[in-house]
């Protein structure tokens, strides 16, 4: 497997990747072929055979069967390899292996969330064994958004309304980034995510501890982890900066004014802005926030909220 990456692929960290840079490069370097072919003939005879005196006419020439049967059996077996090579190489790359462990993925506006096989879950940041196939089931909750890992070679739309499915093995522990390659709204350049490959008794070591984490950290070193972990970062800043959402600095045990009346910003406020956050918006927002209902578990709440209350005007 080419480990190094070349001037147009980053290096292949995955099992598919092999084939699909093999018949990447077929097409790219076939292409180089054919055109220089083209443009030295083009150069070459508009100078051999350029107007060069009155009587210097080109000849009535109209057709030559050879040369037409040549330049349309060449290109024509040129296509069927591209497309019986490229339809193998598609089908295996759509088909998982009966094995595969299934995660469920969810992009939403502007972040990624994985579902495991054991019902713990992360945002951002996809977490699987090396050596092992893993099948992504994918939806979206909004928009069209697009799945794409280039260390790995797959992209795949994420559609609402529907599940898409792609699969991969990666080769090589390490982390790799994701992106999301369809424009889905002004965060679209922020939704950017991480596959972390991991050694199989370290994957299993972290699905046990359920993605928890926080362990030997204040609630408020562990909710600022959150913070950014669990994506709230893309929408709410912490310096006072208006992003998607209102800044997170100073609100609370202040008044916040809502689309209908006013509230008090204590835990109980905190905690429902962020497990229904359509049950209060706050005045001048869109009610664009997703809810972390099923997503934070009881310690992650705390942390997030005494995180919140740490962050003083
Ligand atoms: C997609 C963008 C987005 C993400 C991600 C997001 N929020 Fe929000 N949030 C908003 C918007 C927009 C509002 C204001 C409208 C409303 O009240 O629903 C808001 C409102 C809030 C409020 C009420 C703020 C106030 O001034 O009254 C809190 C608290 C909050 N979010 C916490 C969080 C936490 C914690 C996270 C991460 C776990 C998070 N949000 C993730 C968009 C987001
Ligand atoms: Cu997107």
């Amino acid at each position: 497997m080419d480990s190094t990456g070349t001037l147009f692929m980053p290096p292949g960290r995955s099992t598919i990747a092999g084939e699909v840079d093999t018949l990447f490069y077929f097409i790219f370097y076939t292409s180089v072929v054919f055109f220089a072919i083209v443009v030295f003939g083009i150069t070459f005879f508009s100078i051999r055979y350029r107007r060069q005196r009155k009587a210097g006419l080109t000849s009535g020439l109209a057709h030559n069967t050879k040369l037409e049967i040549l330049w349309s059996v060449i290109p024509t077996i040129l296509v069927v390899i591209v497309f019986f090579w490229g339809f193998k190489v598609f089908i295996k790359m759509h088909v998982p292996p009966k094995d595969a462990i299934e995660i469920k993925v969810t992009g939403q506006k502007w972040f990624w969330t994985f579902v495991y096989p054991n019902g713990s879950n992360s945002l951002n940041e996809l977490v699987v064994p090396v050596g092992k196939p893993v099948k992504l089931l994918m939806s979206s909750r909004d928009v069209i958004h697009s799945f794409f890992v280039p260390d790995f070679r797959i992209k795949m739309d994420v559609l609402p309304n529907r599940y898409t499915v792609t699969w991969f093995e990666a080769t090589d522990p390490g982390i790799y980034n994701l992106f999301c390659t369809e424009y889905c709204g002004k965060g679209h350049s922020e939704m950017l995510g991480k596959v972390k490959v991991l050694p199989e008794r370290e994957y299993q070591a972290w699905l046990e501890s359920g993605s928890g984490g926080g362990e030997g950290k204040t609630p408020e070193e562990f909710g600022a982890e959150l913070y950014v972990s669990k994506a709230c970062v893309t929408c709410h800043s912490v310096d006072g900066t208006l992003l998607v959402g209102p800044s997170f600095k100073g609100i609370f045990g202040h008044v916040t004014q809502l689309e209908d009346g006013e509230a008090m910003v204590d835990e109980n406020y905190l905690r429902e802005s962020i497990l229904n956050p359509q049950a209060k918006i706050v005045a001048g927002f869109e009610p664009v926030m997703p809810t972390y209902q099923g997503v934070l578990n009881d310690r992650q709440l705390d942390a997030l909220i005494a995180y919140i209350k740490s962050l003083k005007e």
